[in-house]
This record gives structure tokens, C-alpha cells and sequence, in this order.
């Protein structure tokens, strides 16, 4: 078993790190002033076709179609017989956004000969989110792996044991709703502007659209890319990632209990994914344990922050970005070898600090001999 494999060859790590090698997560270190977090600007796209192939355009964006308050639709249809699901057992990495970068190189050379690309951090927008919810996070831990190439450091998830069990073990439901998020998209999008929603179309969670942003945390260049689900359908609409839009299914509330559940835990979620690449919008459609949609909700990005202030001890988004910002920090000293063969693992579970070790010419190895060639040669 390759996992178990991995995990012998790994050093334990609270017997042979240093304090100054380890970094807290308890929200007291971090609730201080907000840190610089700069508008994201949009600097390309991709698209990813219904068989996961690349392609450096827009061919998958698709158009916000704004849906009745109280619509008729039915999150079960279509998923036994319309439904085309990812593979998810293989990882892709970072390859995507590599293929993209290789694609538009000339837009990033900087002058820094020590920097070329001129960003400190390549990722995807989904680990930036895990870092934002990491001082609040009970349930999961996680692994990201880092290699140093060129002086840029790229991030790249580890699945964790309890991941993987968690992705296998799955039940028939829990499949079934997942599926519920993608087909409420298909309810509420359009291929064109001019066009309507396809409801009876297929849903093939292959497809996506991905921006690609720039932006600056404290002194850190970030350069990240995040899936979106659609744009505002309007020619005056503003340019992206203003007129993006972010889709959510989430179970309807009917108690207090689950009002306050919802402000601490998912909309902590939904701010951390959206706030990072500057989506200000998220329409949210509630439903049912039978999968009907019953109310359609619009939530804006930036007052959220406001919303939830009414919960006792909620989360804050200062402790989010600095942590954020702090664990990247925490990278730079310690990825100190600019080597793409060699990986330093950080590692994180709840109610414990964050650890790494290192791993040369290993499984964890994720920097593709072809985009190396690329960015050394
Ligand atoms: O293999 C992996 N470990 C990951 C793959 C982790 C995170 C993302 N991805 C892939 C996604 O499939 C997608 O192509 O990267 C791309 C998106 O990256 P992201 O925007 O950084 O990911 P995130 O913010 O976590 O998720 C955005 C959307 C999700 O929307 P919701 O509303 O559910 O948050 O990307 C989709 C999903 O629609 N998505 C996935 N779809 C299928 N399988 C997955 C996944 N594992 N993760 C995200
Ligand atoms: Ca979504």
C-alpha cells in the first residue's frame, strides 16, 4: 500500500523540530490589524473541455441566469441518467495552472534574475482557503506540499489518510448530494449571454472555467487560480473577477441552532473561497432534504463579515489572512533549497501546531519534468 509506504519513510515530527520549526494556529497570535490583502487582478483564464483537456480561453465561462426567489427545481433530476462525474481518484496537481504559465510566460517575466516569473507563490485558490479556515477548522487537517523552482514556491495538496477513507467511504446519499451544487448550476447558467439554463442537458463535472489572479498578502506575490461558476450576463457588467459570480446549495434553515451553524461554519467558507480571487457576489439556493430548491438567496461578499458579527465568538476574517499570511511567511524561511525534486511536506491537525518534513526524489515530487525544462532552460 503506497500510503502506508509514504508514511514509514516520514520523520515524526514533534521529536525532531525546534519550536522556531513548528507554527501556531490558535486565533490569539493572529487577531491583530487586517494585513494588506490587494485587489486581485485578473491576469488570464482557462478552460478545461467535458475530457479535462486544457484550453487557454473562455470556451467554458458561462452566464448568470437569475432564477425566481422561490423556483421550482428539482437537485435530483437527471443524476442517474444526465450525469457525467470527475474522477476524482486522480490527482491532478498543479498541472492546469503550470500548462497555463508555460502558455503565457510573457506576461510574468520580471527582471528579478534570482525571481524570473517575479510571484512567490503558485497555488490553487482551494489550499489558499483551507489556510484562511485553519484557525477554525476542528474536522480536517491537511498536507501541502512545497517545492522552490526558480524562486518562485509552489503549493500542491497532499491528500490525507482521512481524506482518502473519508472520498472511499462515501455513502450512496452523500454522492447524490453532491451532485445537488452542480445541478443547481445547470438551473441558474447559460453557454451565452442572450441564452437560458438547459435543464435537461447533461452535467459533466469535467468542465470547468478557471481565473487566473494576481494579488499581494502582506509582502507575499501571490499568482492563484480558482474555479468559477459564472458571470453576471450583462455587456455592462464590470470587468473580471467583479462580474463573477459564485453558486451555493446549502440545506434550508428553519432553527436559530441552524441560522448560527450556517453564519460559523459555512458562510467562514464561502467568504474565505470568495474573498480570495475578489468574486463579490454568492447566490445561494437552499433546499430541501428532498432536493427541491425553496428559496434563492444573494449574499455580497464584502458584508458578510458584517452579518455574522451578530454570533457570539464567531470567526474573524483578521485571524483568517493572518494566518494566512504568517504560514507563508513561515514557508519562506523554511523552503530554503530551490530544488523541484525535493518537497517540504507541512502538516497540519486540529488542536495541534503546524509541522514539516522533507522529502527528496519522492512520491510527493509534483513539479513535472516539462514545465522544469521550461522555467531553468
Ligand atoms: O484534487 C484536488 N485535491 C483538488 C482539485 C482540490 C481543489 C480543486 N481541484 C480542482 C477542481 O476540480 C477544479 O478544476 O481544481 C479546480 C478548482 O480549484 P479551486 O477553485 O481552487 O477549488 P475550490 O475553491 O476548492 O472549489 C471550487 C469549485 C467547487 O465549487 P464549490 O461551490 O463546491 O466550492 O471547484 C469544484 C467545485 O465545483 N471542485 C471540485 N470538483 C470535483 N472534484 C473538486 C473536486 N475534488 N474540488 C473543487
Ligand atoms: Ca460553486
Amino acid at each position: 500500500d503506497r500510503g502506508n509506504e509514504m508514511h514509514a519513510r516520514r520523520a515524526r515530527p514533534s521529536e525532531c523540530l525546534s519550536p522556531s520549526q513548528t507554527l501556531s494556529v490558535s486565533r490569539q497570535f493572529y487577531d491583530r490589524d487586517f494585513p494588506v490583502y490587494k485587489q486581485p487582478v485578473e491576469i488570464g483564464y482557462f478552460s478545461l473541455d467535458s475530457k479535462r483537456n486544457f484550453w487557454n480561453d473562455a470556451r467554458q465561462l458561462r452566464y448568470y441566469v437569475e432564477p425566481e426567489r422561490c423556483p421550482n427545481f428539482n437537485l435530483r433530476d437527471g443524476y442517474h441518467d444526465r450525469f457525467v462525474k470527475r474522477d476524482d481518484g486522480i490527482k491532478e496537481k498543479l498541472d492546469h495552472i503550470l500548462k497555463w504559465i508555460l502558455a503565457n510566460k510573457h506576461k510574468l517575466q520580471s527582471r528579478d534574475a534570482i525571481c524570473p516569473l517575479g510571484i512567490d507563490f503558485v497555488t490553487w485558490r482551494g489550499h489558499l482557503t483551507k489556510l484562511l479556515t485553519t484557525p477554525y477548522e476542528t474536522q480536517d487537517g491537511w498536507l501541502l506540499a512545497v517545492s522552490r523552482l526558480a524562486g518562485t514556491f509552489y503549493i500542491s495538496e497532499v491528500e490525507t489518510e482521512k481524506a482518502r477513507r473519508d472520498r472511499e467511504n462515501r455513502t450512496e446519499r452523500h454522492e447524490e448530494m453532491m451532485y445537488w451544487g452542480y445541478k443547481f448550476e445547470q438551473y441558474t447558467c447559460a453557454d451565452d449571454a442572450q441564452g437560458s439554463p438547459d435543464s435537461g442537458g447533461v452535467v459533466n463535472t469535467n468542465e470547468a472555467f478557471c481565473t487566473v489572479v494576481q494579488t499581494r498578502l502582506s509582502e507575499h506575490k501571490l499568482l492563484f487560480s480558482g474555479e468559477v461558476d459564472c458571470r453576471e450576463a450583462s455587456s455592462c457588467a464590470p470587468a473580471a473577477p467583479a462580474c463573477y459570480i459564485e453558486m451555493k446549495t446549502s440545506a434550508e434553515i428553519h432553527t436559530p441552532k441552524q441560522r448560527s451553524n450556517f453564519h460559523r461554519y459555512k458562510l467562514l467558507k464561502w467568504w474565505a473561497q470568495s474573498f480570495l480571487p475578489g468574486v463579490p457576489k454568492i447566490v445561494a439556493g437552499f433546499r430541501d432534504s428532498d432536493g427541491q430548491v425553496v428559496q434563492v438567496e444573494t449574499f455580497k461578499t464584502s458584508q458578510i463579515s458584517q452579518l455574522i458579527k451578530t454570533e457570539y465568538n464567531c470567526w474573524k476574517p483578521t485571524v483568517c489572512m493572518n494566518f494566512c499570511s504568517d504560514f507563508l511567511s513561515f514557508v519562506k524561511k523554511t523552503v530554503k533549497e530551490d530544488d523541484p525534486k525535493l518537497v517540504y511536506l507541512f502538516s497540519w491537525e486540529p488542536h495541534k501546531d503546524v509541522t514539516f518534513t522533507t522529502h527528496r526524489d519522492s512520491e510527493y515530487t509534483f513539479l513535472p519534468n516539462w514545465f522544469v525544462k521550461e522555467i531553468t532552460g
